[in-house]
């Protein structure tokens, strides 16, 4: 019940109910993972949907984007919580949505999915350049992964240029490289030379963990 009002609350666009809800629900003892997985995630993409299929206003887009942010901040203290701080993280990764995108809802779930996975993230946000992902690798040695997420077909080539730039400033460095995003796909992520891709954040974290742990 209380998973279908999250829903609901962010399919319509409706921020304070979409916290309260999910207060509740966390008070009431559901894990993250399945207010994440059963909840959250499908009605950002029933909203995607709806868009595609022009359904859906702007004005609704942006209610919706706006419920999830305050979601996904009524979650955060919690995850604190859920996260045994005396296990070291299983790597570190720097998540971002690259130049050009100021798009964010799909890369913060895949930033909360690697946190609830027991990876420690960096997250640069949106509108992300090269320069700054690659100042980032340089400062922080400790970091093992790069998650590079696109919603905007006119950044996929950006993407590919990050890829590359990458691979040419950390010749030797263990680094994994995974790219995401609506019109990413697998073809284009084996393409740019991207270790992973995953359709979804729940996918995302899963396959992070296989680089680390097999
Ligand atoms: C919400 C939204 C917006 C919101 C963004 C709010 C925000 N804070 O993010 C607003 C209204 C601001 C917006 C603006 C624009 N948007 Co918009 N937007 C959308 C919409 C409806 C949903 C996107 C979304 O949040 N989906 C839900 C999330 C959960 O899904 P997701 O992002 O795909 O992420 C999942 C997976 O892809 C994956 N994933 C994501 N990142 C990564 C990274 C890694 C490493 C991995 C492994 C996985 C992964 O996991 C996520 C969770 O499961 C899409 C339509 C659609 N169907 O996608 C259009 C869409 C992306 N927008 C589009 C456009 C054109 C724009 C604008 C240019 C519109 C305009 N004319 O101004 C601007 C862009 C401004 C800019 N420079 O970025 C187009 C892009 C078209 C194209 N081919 O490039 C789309 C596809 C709509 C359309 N059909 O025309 N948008």
């Amino acid at each position: 019940m209380l998973l279908h009002q999250i829903r609901d609350s962010i399919e319509n666009g409706y921020p304070k109910d979409t916290e309260n809800y999910i207060q509740q629900a966390l008070k009431e003892g559901y894990p993250i993972k399945r207010i994440l997985e059963e909840s959250m995630v499908p009605a950002m993409q029933k909203i995607g949907d709806l868009y595609r299929s022009a359904d859906t206003f702007i004005p609704q887009i942006l209610a919706s984007a706006r419920s999830m942010r305050k979601g996904l901040d009524a979650l955060s203290p919690y995850l604190e919580k859920e996260t045994d701080p005396s296990l070291a993280p299983i790597a570190t990764v720097i998540v971002g949505t690259v130049a050009g995108d100021l798009h964010d809802i799909g890369k913060n779930l895949v930033a909360i999915m690697f946190r609830c996975a027991g990876f420690q993230i960096i997250d640069l946000g949106v509108d992300v350049s090269s320069k700054v992902f690659l100042k980032t690798i340089k400062e922080h040695p400790e970091v093992s992964l790069v998650c590079i997420s696109t919603l905007l077909t006119t950044s996929m080539p950006q993407m590919k240029q990050l890829v590359k730039s990458i691979r040419h400033a950390f010749p030797g460095r263990p680094l994994k490289i995974m790219v995401g995003g609506a019109p990413v796909t697998q073809e284009f992520a084996d393409e740019i030379g991207a270790d992973g891709y995953t359709e979804n954040a729940v996918d995302a974290a899963r396959l992070a963990r296989t680089f680390f742990t097999s």
